[in-house]
């Protein structure tokens, strides 16, 4: 008797269907742009050299058998696909990677230059590779081929078709469909992070991040991390549990907002206004708070350094703090902070 490679809950995300046996759907565009360029793959920006490899040279290069199973944010998954291919991670090793890169853009040969994106402190984990071959045949064209990325432990949109540069960047860019379709620019499709905001217009979504206007709206889950959003106006926001993690947020104006157990780690929070927020558990280690304003703001279990307890895993650095930064009287902030926080503050006063 065959036995089953494991139940089908452990290996189907929630809210995902398994497509009928052996189909692979067609999504998104169905044709690389048309070019007489041979097929060819650079990476660039910041990177030692810049390096750029032929069809040619990347398919002299040792290959790997993968089998995996892919899940689509239209909720379709599909088992035990075989491909064969590259590790990502060797050819940005030859690339040689540079600070301030934190992110990775993936490009595509394609009329609507379609783009996603990857933190690269993501990489080491999700381990992305470079596929050529599907059931030992060249991928199909419609599928991606010739290079195509694969990112397991990402909803499908992750997993770029006809891939043709990879620029190393300091700040992220919103994906193709992160962007256009409010897909979740994380992905996980085992935290079913499908949509950026769930049950929230995506149009309108968009116009607000691109106006750089959330006063008043209700963004509770907003995943912003890594974006550029210097001079933001969130006046009275809701954002309880937002991600603004590495983003740019100088000058930003959360005044009167609500930012329970947000995500500010490692943000730049040069002269933001948190005066009378709610700042209950945010995390803000990393973060540069030169000149921040946090008169009247409730800062109930915040963090600003490491805390006995945290995963050594979890490491940032302290938040960066000086006398520019306005913190409440040092009573309120023993009442409301851990010994170790407040002990941390203290010692910037
Ligand atoms: N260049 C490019 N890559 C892309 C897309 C696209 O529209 N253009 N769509 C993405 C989405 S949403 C999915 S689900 C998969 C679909 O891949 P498939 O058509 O091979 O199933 O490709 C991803 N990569
Ligand atoms: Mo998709």
């Amino acid at each position: 008797m065959k036995i089953q490679n494991s139940p089908v809950s452990d290996r189907l995300p929630p809210n995902q269907q398994l497509a009928a046996p052996g189909k692979w759907p067609v999504v998104g565009e169905k044709a690389p742009a048309e070019t007489n360029q041979p097929w060819s793959l650079t990476i660039d920006g910041q990177v030692c050299q810049s390096l750029t490899w032929t069809l040619e040279q990347l398919l002299a290069m040792p290959m790997q058998e993968i089998t995996t199973d892919l899940h689509c944010v239209t909720r379709w998954s599909q088992y035990d696909l075989q491909f064969r291919g590259i590790p990502l991670l060797s050819l940005l090793e030859q690339a040689n990677l540079q600070a301030p890169g934190k992110f990775a853009i993936f490009h595509a040969r394609s009329d609507r230059n379609h783009t996603t994106s990857l933190p690269l402190a993501d990489l080491g984990e999700l381990k992305p590779w470079i596929v050529f071959y599907h059931n030992q045949q060249p991928i199909e064209s419609r599928h991606g081929g010739p290079i195509r990325l694969l990112v397991e432990g990402r909803y499908l949109y992750k997993s770029l078709k006809w891939l043709e540069r990879i620029t190393i960047t300091e700040e992220d860019q919103l994906g193709y469909w992160e962007g256009e379709a409010g897909y979740h620019n994380h992905g996980d499709p085992w935290k079913e992070e499908r949509y950026f905001l769930p049950g929230l217009n995506h149009a309108q979504l968009k116009q607000a991040m691109e106006s750089r206007d959330l006063a008043n709206g209700k963004f509770s889950g907003l995943h912003a991390e890594g974006m550029n959003l210097s001079q933001l106006n969130a006046e009275k926001a809701i954002l309880r549990n937002a991600n603004f993690d590495r983003c740019q947020l100088t000058g930003a104006n959360f005044s009167q907002s609500n930012l329970s157990n947000a995500k500010l780690r490692g943000a730049d929070l040069r002269n933001v206004n948190f005066t009378s927020a709610d700042l209950e558990g945010v995390d803000f280690r990393g973060a540069d708070l030169r000149g921040a304003d946090f008169t009247n703001a409730s800062l109930i279990a915040a963090t600003f350094t490491h805390q006995p307890g945290m995963e050594a895993a979890d490491e940032w650095n302290p938040a960066q703090i000086d006398n520019t930064t306005k913190l409440p009287p040092e009573e309120e902030l023993e009442e409301q902070l851990t010994p170790e926080q407040s002990h941390f503050l203290r010692c910037k006063f």
